[in-house]
């Protein structure tokens, strides 16, 4: 896309931690993004890596006048945060209005809070749910999802999950804005109420394990992949990939996976040596039972959000 101009925002204790990880592993580093972290606790964000930082704890005018400054000049606002974030149900509302009237766009990063976590946690999400009901594309994980990545562990903290959560994240907005700078055409990349996978192989023409490997992504619900309307796939190797090897990938999807036509795009990238990566984004179907999901509320709102 031409003239990017993408910030990403942590909002909240989790989302500023999420952000400061995609800083110390260079995401968004080509095409000069810029960090903002949004939060309550002056504390805790001086300890961020983020240099830009809003307070919520000031009056409204600041706050405002703030967060129109670091969101000053954007085409492209990548949100990150715990849904159940008391900062993020203040901020979404404020940043959504900024970025409609700028013709920004927005796509977001969240996991949605456990159903261990208190019901202030879930009223916060609620709030935030019907604002991001207005973007682009959402990408929401339940937290529950993240046990699925530690299922060898006999226990797991909090703690461990939320790491879980951070390098998922990092890891998701790497491949969306990798997709988004080699992207003429926004639209491509809009996916509304969205999910996303990747995987990787070693070997330089290894696009078919590669992708039965995004395949395999534990958070991944293979059937929604497999009624999903809309698939973007990108698989990217070092220098020496040869692109053609990507066939097999595409033959192995249309026959096993789905059958609607997909976006591939096929690259290189000298970042990558002996290896081969496979990423795949996709508007996800709407729920047929709701008594099935494991969030029911959540998932009949979401159901209704299209993109
Ligand atoms: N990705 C991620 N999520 C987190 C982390 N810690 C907590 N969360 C999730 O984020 C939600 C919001 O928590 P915080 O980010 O602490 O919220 P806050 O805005 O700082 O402030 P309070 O609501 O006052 O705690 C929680 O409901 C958790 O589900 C983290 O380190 N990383
Ligand atoms: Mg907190």
């Amino acid at each position: 896309m031409k003239n990017l101009n993408v910030k990403i925002v942590g909002l909240g204790e989790g989302g500023a931690r999420a952000v400061s990880r995609m800083m110390n592993s260079h995401v968004g580093q080509k095409i000069s993004a810029g960090f903002v972290a949004v939060g309550n606790d002056e504390n805790l964000l001086l300890t961020t890596a983020t240099r830009t930082n809003i307070f919520l704890n000031r009056d409204a005018v600041t706050v405002q006048k703030n967060l129109s400054e670091a969101l000053e000049g954007a085409n492209f606002v990548v949100l990150v945060s715990g849904l159940g974030s008391t900062a993020a149900a203040r901020a979404i509302p404020l940043i959504v209005s900024h970025a409609q009237s700028h013709k920004a766009r927005i796509v977001a990063f969240v996991n949605l809070p456990s159903k261990l976590e208190k019901p202030a946690r879930h009223e916060n999400a609620a709030v935030c749910l019907k604002q991001l009901a207005k973007i682009e594309t959402l990408f929401a994980v339940p937290a529950e999802k993240f046990f699925l990545f530690r299922l060898n562990r006999k226990e797991i903290s909090l703690k461990d999950l939320f790491t879980v959560a951070d390098e998922i994240f990092c890891n998701g907005v790497k491949n969306f804005l990798d997709a988004l700078a080699a992207e003429k055409n926004f639209d491509v990349l809009k996916f509304g109420d969205a999910s996303f996978c990747y995987g990787e192989a070693e070997g330089i023409d290894s696009a078919l394990d590669a992708l039965k490997a995004a395949l395999k992504f534990p958070a991944l619900d293979l059937d929604e992949l497999k009624r999903a309307a809309k698939i973007f796939i990108r698989v990217t190797g070092g220098e020496l990939f040869f692109k053609s090897t990507a066939d097999a990938a595409k033959t192995f999807f249309r026959d096993e996976i789905s059958a609607v036509k997909v976006v591939w795009r096929v690259d290189k990238d000298s970042a990558i040596v002996n290896k081969v990566c496979a990423s795949i984004m996709f508007t996800r179907p709407p729920a047929v039972q709701a008594t099935k999901s494991t969030f029911p509320s959540l998932k009949n709102f979401l159901g209704r959000f299209q993109p």
